[in-house]
């Protein structure tokens, strides 16, 4: 554990650190950023009715709109002269949004990944290859400072050019990789072809993130790469990744770093807290940013939390796997589905690959959703490479096994479409669109 006596701190002792943040905070954005003063006049808010977390619902939510309107560096609270560093996420569409951090949100950055890291299982002494991409994306960034601080050997490879990163895998004999889960997935794919197995590779621990995946995904890789993997979640505009990271001996939950982040769970349309365990969209206060503090920031991402301690002792909440974006959501015939529940159903499918693609669509009134799906290697050998555009009855089968476990499973009808393998795109070292969904076109 990188920093046990934060991340084992008591609970009643960690509410009050929080309190004592969140009082402050609330002060600081309110005296310095005019977008706040404004929000909370608007709501009738003074900083001093926030005397406790169990007070933050009263304070109005931040959306990555607010970021866009302020763009680029309105909501920064402090002077140029005290930032240091500047970042900023592609986004879909038009500018980016534009993030920035003084020497202590720096500091703070490379703390939250070396315990992500030492959480990961990461250890001072281990080689650290590290395939984030480098540059606007905090990625690189985040896990290279987080990987000194921990005491590894950083090798700053960033992402792309696969065949170097296999070279510089098998050289370099690292311990620990980082990268998306999907890109995690082509390097396994490539060692594979060419005849290079787990067991022939130094790799441990994999720490992936950036990306939606579930334990099919994480099956996957580990069997491909031979490592322990944990999900490390974080987003730019609450710093970037090491917001949270799963401990390896559990692989059941990210632990979310409360001294600096404070989450909550609300219902995606009303907005409303939810009780422990329901699944909602993650909503993040930053607890000690100075350049760019957000209150109750949106994140658009649902997931779950949980407070129970786990092995480790580590007392800090924990969040389940990113099901899907708020606005990923669809609703089929009444039932409110996340793409992603899609994958985990699939999981254990013994002919399948997980290599996929998701397509929403909107037939009349009612949203549709497509799976495009790889066939493995075995399977389509084992049915004799057939044509896929005109499946036998074997395969025509499978597929409609695929859809009754969805339909089983989750309560809805989808178009079942088995592909060969290397069909569908794959990472070439960022993150991976999975889900196309064509009614936002
Ligand atoms: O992706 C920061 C990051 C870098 C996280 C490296 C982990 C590792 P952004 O580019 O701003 O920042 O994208 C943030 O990516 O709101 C989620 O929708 C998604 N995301 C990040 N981590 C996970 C994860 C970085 N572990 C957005 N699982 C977030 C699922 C994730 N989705």
């Amino acid at each position: 554990m990188f920093n046990p006596e934060i991340e084992m701190m008591p609970r009643e002792a960690l509410r009050k650190l929080q309190n004592e943040r969140l009082q402050k905070l609330v002060n600081y954005v309110y005296e310095r950023v005019p977008f706040y003063q404004n929000a909370f006049e608007q709501q009738a808010i003074k900083p001093s009715d926030i005397k406790s977390v169990e007070d933050i619902h009263k304070l109005p939510l931040t959306r990555k709109q607010d970021l866009r309107d302020n763009y680029p560096f309105k909501l920064f609270a402090v002077p140029m002269q005290e930032v240091r560093r500047i970042h900023a996420s592609s986004g879909t569409t038009g500018k980016p949004t534009v993030v920035g951090y003084t020497q202590k949100d720096i500091d703070i950055f490379a703390e939250v990944n070396a315990r992500s890291m030492a959480a990961a299982g990461a250890r001072p002494g281990m080689i650290f290859h590290n395939a984030y991409g480098y540059g606007l994306f905090t990625g690189g960034l985040g896990l290279h400072y987080g990987g000194e601080r921990l005491g590894l050997a950083v090798i700053p490879v960033s992402g792309g050019m696969t065949e170097r990163q296999l070279t510089l895998i098998q050289d370099m004999r690292p311990e620990v990789i980082s990268c998306t889960p999907s890109y995690a997935q082509t390097l396994a794919e490539e060692f594979h072809k060419r005849g290079v197995s787990p067991e022939d590779l130094s790799l441990k621990y994999a720490v992936l993130g950036a990306e939606p995946w579930t334990d099919a995904i994480r099956k996957a890789v580990e069997a491909g790469l031979g490592v322990k993997a944990t999900n490390i979640y974080g987003l730019s505009e609450i710093i970037g990744p090491g917001v949270s990271n799963e401990a390896v001996e559990e692989q059941e939950g990210s632990y979310i770093w409360e001294d600096h982040f404070y989450p909550e769970i609300v219902h995606p349309e009303t907005g409303a807290p939810l009780p422990e365990g329901e699944a909602g969209v993650l909503v993040i206060t930053t607890l000690t940013k100075e350049a760019l503090p957000l209150i109750r920031y949106w994140t658009g991402d649902i997931t779950t939390l949980r407070s129970d301690i786990g092995i480790t002792g580590r007392t800090h909440r924990r969040m389940g796997m990113i099901l899907g974006r708020s606005d990923d959501m669809i609703i089929v015939r009444g039932v409110n589905v996340y793409p992603s529940q899609i994958e985990a159903v699939l999981d254990n499918m013994a002919d399948l690959a997980m290599h996929y693609q998701l397509i929403l669509s909107r037939e009349g009134t009612m949203d549709a959703l497509e799976l495009k799906m790889e066939l493995s290697e075995d399977a389509f050998i084992r049915f004799g490479k057939p044509d896929m555009t005109n499946p036998p009855d074997d395969l025509k089968n499978l597929a409609q096994k695929v859809i009754n476990r969805i339909k089983d499973t989750i309560g809805i009808s989808t178009k079942v479409n088995l592909l060969a393998p290397n069909s569908v795109p794959r990472s070439e070292g960022g993150k991976l669109r999975r889900i196309i969904d064509t009614r936002k076109l």
